[in-house]
């Protein structure tokens, strides 16, 4: 059974940036600095903004938390978001989503400046993703490609079954994994909650992107032999035998389901560790210039 270690692959990719971050400071140059902002209590936003702030130690960058209660106003986090995109030291800075329902997550998303927007989530840069422009790609997806790039995966005509139409993981991936590129030149079906039928398409796919945010959705019989299996899920389980009374698990069945594929990617330690990687990767690129000037 071969797996896609996405938490070794994060340490590579970690590795190779803290070398550019010596690069960097030996000549003088600036260094990167990400801030996140982090409204209300959320558990699992608590554990992923904690990695991101971690990461960011790890490489060298400098990081600001920025942490608010629920209470605050979408007029108090706009204001913050100005203030992000005015300083000039901050390269880049996400708000974490979700957001308290009293706050509207598109208002947010369109008052971060598209120059700083290292998740990829404004519209602007969203539109040149899909254009095949410099831009800065959702930190998920980009993980996801850098994945199916290092494994050497071969995606080019092959069939590919993305589970999910979120905007942070299924269209972008759809988008990515279909363009004119590598990796990249896949035929790919979005599948979604209105889809009839979902084992007859998974069942043909060379390569499954499951995000639907459901434990255990792909079962053995919607895989085919020798497919490669991304799972993006992240579900907390109740489980009664664990210290904090939940396991992890993906959108796969991953005991039944790993034994048929040629590779898969584990729930905890796949595609989240490289959440957190492909952000700081933005991150550098937006203190480089490489996207905007
Ligand atoms: N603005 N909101 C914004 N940007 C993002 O890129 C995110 N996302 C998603 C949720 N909301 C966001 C994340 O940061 C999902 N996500 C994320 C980040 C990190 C991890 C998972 C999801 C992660 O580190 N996962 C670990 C285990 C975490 C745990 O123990 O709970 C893993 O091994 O999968």
């Amino acid at each position: 059974m071969n797996i896609i270690d996405g938490k070794l692959l994060s340490q590579t990719i970690k590795q190779e940036i803290a070398e550019e971050v010596k690069t960097l400071k030996a000549n003088g140059g600036k260094i990167p600095h990400l801030a996140a902002v982090l409204v209300g209590s959320d558990p699992a936003s608590k554990v992923y903004v904690r990695n991101k702030v971690q990461s960011c130690e790890e490489v060298g960058f400098e990081s600001t938390l920025i942490r608010k209660d629920d209470s605050i106003t979408e007029e108090e986090l706009l204001e913050i978001i100005q203030e992000l995109n005015e300083d000039e030291d901050v390269d880049g800075f996400i708000v974490q989503l979700p957001l308290p329902k009293h706050i509207n997550e598109e208002k947010v998303t369109l008052a971060i400046d598209p120059r700083k927007d290292v998740d990829g989530f404004h519209p602007t840069n969203f539109g040149r993703m899909a254009q095949g422009m410099p831009s800065y790609l959702p930190a998920t997806p980009f993980g996801i490609m850098q994945m199916l790039d290092r494994y050497n995966i071969d995606v080019e005509g092959k069939n590919c079954v993305v589970l999910g139409r979120s905007n942070i993981v299924g269209t972008p991936i759809s988008i990515l994994l279909s363009r004119k590129a590598s990796p990249g030149n896949a035929t790919v079906v979005l599948c979604h909650s209105r889809t009839k039928n979902i084992p007859e398409y998974t069942r043909q796919a060379d390569i499954i992107v499951a995000a639907i945010g459901r434990a255990n959705f792909v079962t053995a019989d919607m895989v085919k032999e020798g497919a490669v299996v991304i799972d993006v899920g992240i579900n907390r389980v109740e489980d009664a035998s664990r210290k904090r009374g939940y396991r992890l698990a993906g959108d796969v069945d991953y005991e039944n389901v790993a034994p048929k594929c040629k590779l898969i990617t584990p729930v905890p330690g796949g595609v989240g560790p490289m959440t957190v990687t492909s952000l700081l990767m933005n991150t550098l690129k937006s203190c480089k210039k490489e996207v905007y000037q």
